[in-house]
């Protein structure tokens, strides 16, 4: 029986999508907004009809339990976070404050308010960052490389540490990259696909990029977010690593996005520009997800190819329709 969801990050790529799917299923869903007037809000009301917002922030506990006496959810899923790697160096305490602290004051905003809520935490591959052993499983160590990743273990270990402390149902999805058309401009992928389209109908020439040698195990964030629901509808909380177990290059990424509108993309992007290279870089990511494939059922419906197609056609199709619009004053 479907309850109530509460969502945080509900204003990002995968706050969409799992708001859609659990709306889809029969949950009253709630989106967790912060700020006083945030500019999403209008797409994510169009994307999850029948959405309802609450206000909170991750920085500040009693906003939280205010929210979760408000709204009384079954389940918190916890997608909130300053989740650009390149912005955690630059702004590093702050995003250990969100990343990091911000899944403790969920964990204790839940303790006080009702333990019984169940309550789903966003961990990622980036915990893995100089990898020990490759495929990466649940019981690979961590060697964070960013103050993102550092951040993302915290919360792991945290929502683990009360699972078992507190016999609360706190569950974590280690999940590989995952991307979409709504994937922001500031990741690697959308920045591609967006600048291909634009380059494609004349309005660019060239685009810069860090380093197209770093790999990574790309995913559709629209098969990802059907892997939280169902961790979060097993008897037993527990943690998954959720990938497609295939590894691509940024440069194989440029190749497919720029072939697909009939362009080379050795004439049009430039590499290693410093102002994209990391301190510390992750250099290859690959996931075994065999784990949510016997436990969850869960596999990944969209290889590699068809995702970058789908990102590089809808880049396009949004240009081509800014320049009608424009065309039309
Ligand atoms: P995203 O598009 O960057 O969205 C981040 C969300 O966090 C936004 O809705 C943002 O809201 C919200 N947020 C930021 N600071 C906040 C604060 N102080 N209080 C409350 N909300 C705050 O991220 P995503 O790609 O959807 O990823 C969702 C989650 O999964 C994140 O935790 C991310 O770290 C994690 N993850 C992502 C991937 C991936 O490949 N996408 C992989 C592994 C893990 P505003 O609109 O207010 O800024
Ligand atoms: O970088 C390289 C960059 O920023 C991917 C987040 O969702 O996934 C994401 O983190 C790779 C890196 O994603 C540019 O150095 C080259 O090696 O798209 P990205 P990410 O750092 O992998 C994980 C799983 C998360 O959890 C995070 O929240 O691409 N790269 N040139 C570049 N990256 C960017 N952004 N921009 C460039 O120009």
């Amino acid at each position: 029986m479907p309850g109530t969801a509460l969502i945080t990050g509900i204003t990002g790529q995968d706050g969409t999508y799992l708001g859609q799917l659990l709306l889809s299923k029969g949950y009253h869903v709630y989106g967790l907004v912060r700020g006083q007037n945030n500019p999403r809000l209008e797409s994510v009301a169009r994307l999850c009809p029948g959405i309802e917002f609450i206000e909170g922030d991750l920085l500040d506990h009693s906003s939280l339990v205010a929210a979760f006496e408000s709204c009384q959810p079954t389940e918190v899923y916890n997608l909130g976070a300053i989740s650009f790697v390149g912005l955690s160096f630059k702004q590093a305490l702050l995003t250990g404050e969100v990343t990091g602290l911000g899944v403790v004051r969920m964990l204790e905003a839940i303790r006080t308010v009702n333990p019984q809520i169940r309550f789903y935490q966003a961990s990622s591959s980036e915990m893995f960052g100089k990898v020990r052993e490759s495929p990466q499983t649940e019981l690979t160590a961590f060697h964070p490389r960013s103050p993102y990743g550092v951040a993302k273990v915290y919360g792991h270990y945290i929502t683990v540490n009360y699972r078992e402390s507190y016999d609360m149902f706190a569950c974590s999805g280690i999940l590989f990259n995952h991307e979409s058309p709504r994937r922001g401009l500031e990741f690697v992928t959308r920045k591609i696909t967006n600048a291909a389209a634009k380059i494609k109908l004349g309005l660019q020439k060239q685009i810069s990029l860090g380093n197209l040698d770093s790999q990574r195990d790309w995913g559709f964030a629209g098969d990802y977010v059907d892997a939280m629901r169902l961790m979060m509808a097993q008897d037993q909380a527990d943690d998954f690593v959720i990938a497609t177990g295939v590894t691509h290059s940024v440069r194989e990424f440029c190749d497919i996005a720029f072939a697909h509108l009939g362009l080379d993309y050795r004439d049009h992007v430039v590499s290693d520009d410093a102002r994209f290279l990391r301190p510390a870089e992750v250099d290859v990511l690959i996931g075994d997800a065999s784990k949510a494939r016997r436990v969850l059922g869960w596999e990944p419906k969209v290889p590699f190819a068809e995702l970058v197609t789908m990102m590089v056609d809808a880049d396009l199709a949004a240009q081509q329709k800014a320049m009608r619009n424009e065309a039309a004053g």
